[in-house]
């Protein structure tokens, strides 16, 4: 189980805080049908996320990223028992979706890209090694039921 000591909640808090999740969310998971265009494949019922333009306006790509950032408010608040959380999530990618666990850290990344990306000096190094590992904790949560 991962520990937290007072200053890292309190630092993950004030991030998520700061998060916009109607703009996080549908840019950070453009960026990864973007930068790791193979990760196309598993949202076949999105229609044409084929081009860089297309990805950006594509209105399921951006209610899908609100989707998946929302399920991180969920770890923010239990960050004491994260793999619990995720324990049904981390199933429904496996055995029905089928993502390859690879592909949590890949966007768990670029959800930091774009976080950086608004705020700025306020994700100064230690606040970013913080954040690092709460989405760590999340991208293990995530891979924890595959077999
Ligand atoms: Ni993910 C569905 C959360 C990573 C592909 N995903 C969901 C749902 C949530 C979610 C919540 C909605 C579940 C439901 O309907 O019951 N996904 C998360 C989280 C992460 C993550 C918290 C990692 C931090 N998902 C990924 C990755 C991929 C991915 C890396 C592929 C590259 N997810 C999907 C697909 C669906 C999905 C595909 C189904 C989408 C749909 O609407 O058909």
């Amino acid at each position: 189980m991962v520990k937290w000591t007072d200053k890292e909640r309190s630092m993950v808090r004030a991030v998520w805080e700061k998060v916009n999740i109607d703009e996080v969310g549908p840019e950070a998971l453009a960026r990864v049908l973007i930068v790791y265009p193979w990760t196309e494949r598993y949202f076949g019922t999105f229609g044409d996320i084929f081009t860089v333009t297309a990805v950006l306006n594509n209105a399921k790509v951006a209610a899908h990223g609100k989707v998946v950032l929302t399920a991180l408010d969920a770890a923010v608040k239990n960050m004491d028992n994260i793999p619990e959380t995720y324990a049904a999530l981390s199933r429904l990618h496996y055995e029905k979706l089928q993502v390859d666990p690879d592909n949590f850290r890949l966007l768990a990344d670029c959800i930091t890209i774009s976080i950086a990306c608004k705020l700025k000096s306020d994700l100064d190094p230690q606040v970013h090694a913080t954040w690092h590992k709460f989405l760590s904790a999340v991208v293990d949560a995530m891979s924890s039921q595959y077999y």
